[in-house]
C-alpha cells in the first residue's frame, strides 16, 4: 500500500466509524488525504534519548524476561499487535508446568472450596473483543514498548467468581503461579490483585484462554489469564491458579504495593484503600516522517491516544516548551480501548532538538501521566526548508 492509499483507507475507516452504531468519531479540521497531497516521503526519523534495546524479540528469563512492541509500525488500518510482537513483562517460570495447571482453586468466603477446570474455560470461551494492555512500568527509554493490542477470547470473570459465595464476601483476590528459579533484579515475585465485583463488572474483566485466535502462549499466561479493559497490565494476572473470596479487611498484595510505589507513591495496607488501577487518557507520537513538498520540508507526525473513559474531542500538540499548544490536524478517536490515531503535519522553523508533548484541553478529563510529561518524546530535526 502506498502513502496515498494508506491515507485514503484511514479516511474511509474514519467515515465508517462515524456511521457505526457504537463507534464515535471526532475528526478535527482537515481530512487526512489533504495533509500529504503533493508531498514525497524521504524517510523516518528515530526518537532521541531512547535506548538501543531489542524490539519484538523475547530476552531474559522469568521475572526479568521482556519483549517490547515496536509502536513505530502502527497504522490506523492495523490496530492489532501480532501475538509474536505483543509485549511480555515476566516470562513463564521455569518451574511452571502448564500441562499440570489443569485447575483454578476457588476458596475463602465460599460455602465450600471447589476447583474450576481450565479445559472447561477453554471450551466455554467466546470472543471478548479487542483490548489494549499497558504495563505501568512502560517508559521512554524502551520506546514505550510495554504496550500492545490483541483480540481476546475468554469467559466473563464475574460469572465465575460469584458462585457459591458467602454474603460477607465483598472482594475477590485473583492469583497466578509465581514461583521462580531465579531471583529478580528488578521486581518482586507475586502477581495477585484484589478487586471489587464492581471493578470486574465495569472493566468487563474476563479470564482469557486465547489471543488473536490462537491458544494463549506460555509467556502470556497459558492456560488462563485475567484481562481487564482500561486497567494497567499489572492487574492482568497470568497463569491464574487461585480465586479467593475476601471481605473489606483484605490486605493489599505485594503486586499492588509495587504498583502503588510506581503510580501513587504512597503505601497503603489494605486493598480497599486503592483506587482502581485504570489508565488515564494518554497520547504520544509513534512515528515522525520527513516529507518534501516542492522546496518545503515538513514532518509528518503520527501518534496514538489511549486510556481514559470518554471522547476527548480535542487533542493538542506542542514541539517545544516555549511554544503554544495547537490542535492536531487529524484525530480519529473511536473508543478509549484500544488505541486510536492522530496525525499532524509539522513545519519546524529551526533544526536541532525538539520535545513533542500532547495535551487534552479539557478540565474534565484526567490525564496525570500525560500532563506530567511522562509520554514526551524528543526528536532531532535534521533539516528545515522554505515554506511556500
Ligand atoms: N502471574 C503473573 N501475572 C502477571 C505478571 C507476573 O509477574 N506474574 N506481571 C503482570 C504485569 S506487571 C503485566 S504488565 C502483564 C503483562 O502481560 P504480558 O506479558 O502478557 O504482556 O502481566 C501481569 N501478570
Ligand atoms: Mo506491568
Amino acid at each position: 500500500m502506498n502513502r496515498r492509499q494508506w491515507m485514503r483507507s484511514a479516511f474511509a475507516a474514519a467515515i465508517l466509524a462515524g456511521l457505526d452504531r457504537t463507534g464515535w468519531l471526532w475528526a478535527q479540521q482537515q481530512s487526512t488525504p489533504d495533509l500529504l497531497r503533493g508531498g514525497r516521503r524521504e524517510g523516518t526519523l528515530t526518537f532521541a534519548d531512547e535506548a538501543n534495546v531489542p524490539m519484538e524479540q523475547p530476552f531474559g528469563e522469568e521475572l526479568d524476561g521482556r519483549s517490547y512492541t515496536d509502536l513505530s509500525r502502527l497504522a490506523p488500518e492495523s490496530v492489532k499487535t501480532p501475538t509474536a510482537a505483543f509485549y511480555v513483562r515476566t516470562r513463564a517460570s521455569g518451574l511452571f508446568e502448564s500441562d499440570k495447571a489443569s485447575t483454578i482453586r476457588v476458596d475463602g468466603l465460599v460455602s465450600e472450596p471447589y476447583d474450576i477446570r481450565t479445559e472447561d474455560l477453554v471450551r466455554q470461551a467466546k470472543p471478548t473483543g479487542t483490548h489494549l494492555m499497558e504495563c505501568a512500568g512502560n517508559a521512554r527509554v524502551i520506546h514505550f514498548g510495554l504496550m500492545s493490542v490483541a483480540d481476546w477470547s475468554g469467559v466473563p470473570a464475574l460469572d465465575l467468581v460469584a458462585r457459591r459465595m458467602k454474603p460477607q464476601a465483598t472482594r475477590v483476590l485473583i492469583s497466578g503461579f509465581d514461583q521462580y528459579r531465579l531471583p529478580s533484579r528488578s521486581s518482586m515475585p507475586g502477581a495477585s490483585w484484589v478487586f471489587t465485583f464492581d471493578d470486574l463488572k465495569s472493566s468487563n474483566a474476563f479470564f482469557a484462554t486465547a489471543m488473536n485466535g490462537q491458544p494463549l502462549p506460555r509467556d502470556h499466561g497459558a492456560p488462563v489469564r485475567l484481562v481487564l479493559s482500561g486497567w494497567y497490565g499489572c492487574c492482568c494476572i497470568k497463569w491464574v491458579n487461585g480465586i479467593t473470596l475476601v471481605d473489606d479487611s483484605a490486605p493489599a498484595t505485594s503486586q499492588m504495593q509495587e504498583y502503588a510505589a510506581r503510580i501513587l507513591q504512597t503505601e497503603m495496607p489494605l486493598a480497599r484503600d486503592f483506587r482502581p488501577a485504570t489508565i488515564d487518557q494518554a497520547a504520544m507520537p509513534v512515528r515522525i516522517e520527513k516529507w518534501r513538498f516542492g522546496s518545503a520540508v515538513r514532518y509528518y507526525v503520527v501518534g496514538i491516544l489511549w486510556g481514559g473513559s470518554r471522547a476527548i474531542q480535542s487533542l493538542q500538540v506542542r514541539f517545544d516548551p516555549s511554544e503554544e499548544f495547537v490542535p492536531v490536524n487529524w484525530l480519529e478517536q473511536r473508543a478509549n480501548d484500544p488505541w486510536s490515531f492522530w496525525a499532524h503535519l509539522w513545519t519546524p522553523v529551526r533544526t536541532g532538538r525538539h520535545t513533542v508533548r500532547l495535551r487534552v484541553a479539557r478540565p474534565d478529563v484526567v490525564a496525570r501521566r500525560l500532563d506530567a510529561g511522562y509520554y514526551e518524546r524528543t526528536i532531532d530535526i535534521p533539516e528545515v526548508g522554505r515554506t511556500t
